[in-house]
């Protein structure tokens, strides 16, 4: 069993890179379309239903200014303000996750989570809010619902990624807020992965009655993805200066933080399906549904923040928890990826420091999918080059046939 090393992986940090830092434009992927730019740290976005908003509209979230903002198609970049929150950004804090109910339609709630100067205390805490963005709501700033507060935060390691489960629990994720004992104390929520009912109050079924963590033993999470077919929630996990790693979360287990880092093979703990010896910062994580993509369904994607690399990892197994095979689907170079998305529209959306992607697909048209406009051009481009081809064939035909010799009769 390996003790790991102390020394933390700063990305989002103040010493690292961030939406201070001054960046030019900078092109996407190989494989990805700029779907917004000159956006300032979109750390986590979303795409709320129809209703409220256009469909195809995101919302996303600035890490360091506390705002939502929402992007409409054809609408201004960077979005206008729908709510905004008061943050704290030193280190990795500040507004860090957002999502959107699975009932936005007739509950227009979207959360957050954020660090924020707690009254009492005086310091550093994170909290999970909800605002309310229907059409009910007072003129103004949405205002703040508090669902969960008392996470412990540092200038490192708050987590901060919601995501809802199939079930419609919201899950949370944190870190251990620089200080690695939190991860095996069950009486913090640093270090943890948090399950609660979208109001706050504590699923019945919870592993342990009466609290919000739903596993332990995590350094610092800033990913999280449930399987579309098992509704079992994988995250990524920075490792300190060695094994980043992705996890399957069972309820009430013990990722291994601070014992030890990578597979433990100790029973007390549950060890990665997948771990990266070398430092790449995890970041996103998203299931593909594959509605564009056929190959890539049901596959997970993983962005990470040294790197600027998306990777696709293929799973198999009874329960999806054996890594078949991983490969590079897209690279951003200097542009170290945050937030790992499946859109409604089929495609994987990614953000970086300044901009949101939009990624092509894999190849191969499913049925129903919807024809672009892209797609439509091609066509279009192919129909004309078949249509002259066979012009220019006819034509030769005809003005060679004269001199064609004469067939033989058959024999
Ligand atoms: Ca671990």
């Amino acid at each position: 069993m390996r003790v790991a090393p102390s020394r933390s992986v700063s990305w989002r940090s103040s010493s690292g890179p961030s939406s201070r830092r001054c960046r030019g434009p900078r092109p996407p992927g190989q494989r990805s379309e700029t779907v917004a730019s000159a956006l300032a740290f979109p750390v986590s976005f979303a795409f709320p239903p129809a209703g409220e908003f256009p469909a195809g509209s995101i919302l996303y979230a600035e890490r360091l200014t506390g705002d939502l903002r929402v992007l409409t198609p054809g609408g201004p970049s960077p979005g206008p303000v729908v709510a905004n929150v008061s943050v704290l950004t030193n280190g990795e804090q500040g507004l860090l996750g957002i999502a959107v109910a699975p009932d936005f339609g007739t509950m227009p709630y979207a959360y957050a989570y954020h660090t924020y100067r707690n009254g009492t205390t005086g310091g550093a805490m994170n909290r999970v809010i909800r605002w309310w963005l229907g059409p009910t709501a007072p003129p103004g700033p949405a205002p703040v619902d508090v669902v969960l507060d008392g996470i412990p935060a540092g200038s490192n390691h708050n987590g901060g990624i919601l995501g809802f489960a199939p079930d419609g629990t919201l899950f949370a994720t944190t870190g251990d807020a620089g200080n690695s004992a939190n991860s095996q104390d069950n009486g913090t929520l640093a270090g943890k992965v948090l399950r609660m009912n979208p109001d706050g109050s504590i699923p019945a079924n919870n592993p342990i009655p009466g609290s919000p963590v739903y596993t332990l033993g995590h350094r610092n999470v800033f990913g999280l993805a449930f399987h579309p077919i098992t509704g079992t929630p994988y995250v990524s996990e920075n490792g300190p200066s060695q094994d980043d790693e992705v996890n399957v979360l069972e309820p009430g287990r013990n990722y291994g933080w601070p014992v030890g880092t990578g597979p433990l093979l100790d029973p007390r703990f549950v060890d990665p399906i997948l771990t990266f010896p070398a430092v790449i910062a995890p970041t996103g994580l998203a299931f593909s549904t594959g509605t564009r993509s056929p190959a890539w369904r049901d596959s997970l994607f993983l962005g990470d923040w040294n790197r600027g690399v998306l990777q696709r990892i293929a799973l198999g197994g009874p329960t999806y928890r054996v890594v078949t095979g991983t490969e590079v689907v897209d690279t951003f170079g200097g542009n170290g990826l945050l937030d790992v998305e499946d859109g409604p529209d089929g495609y994987l959306y990614v953000s970086t420091a300044d901009a949101i992607y939009r990624l092509r697909d894999a190849g191969g048209t499913p049925g129903g999918a919807s024809v672009g406009f892209g797609e439509v051009l091609l066509g279009i481009a192919i129909a004309v080059i078949v249509v002259a081809f066979v012009g220019a064939l006819w034509r030769e035909r005809r003005r060679r046939a004269p001199a064609e010799p004469p067939r033989p009769p058959a024999s």
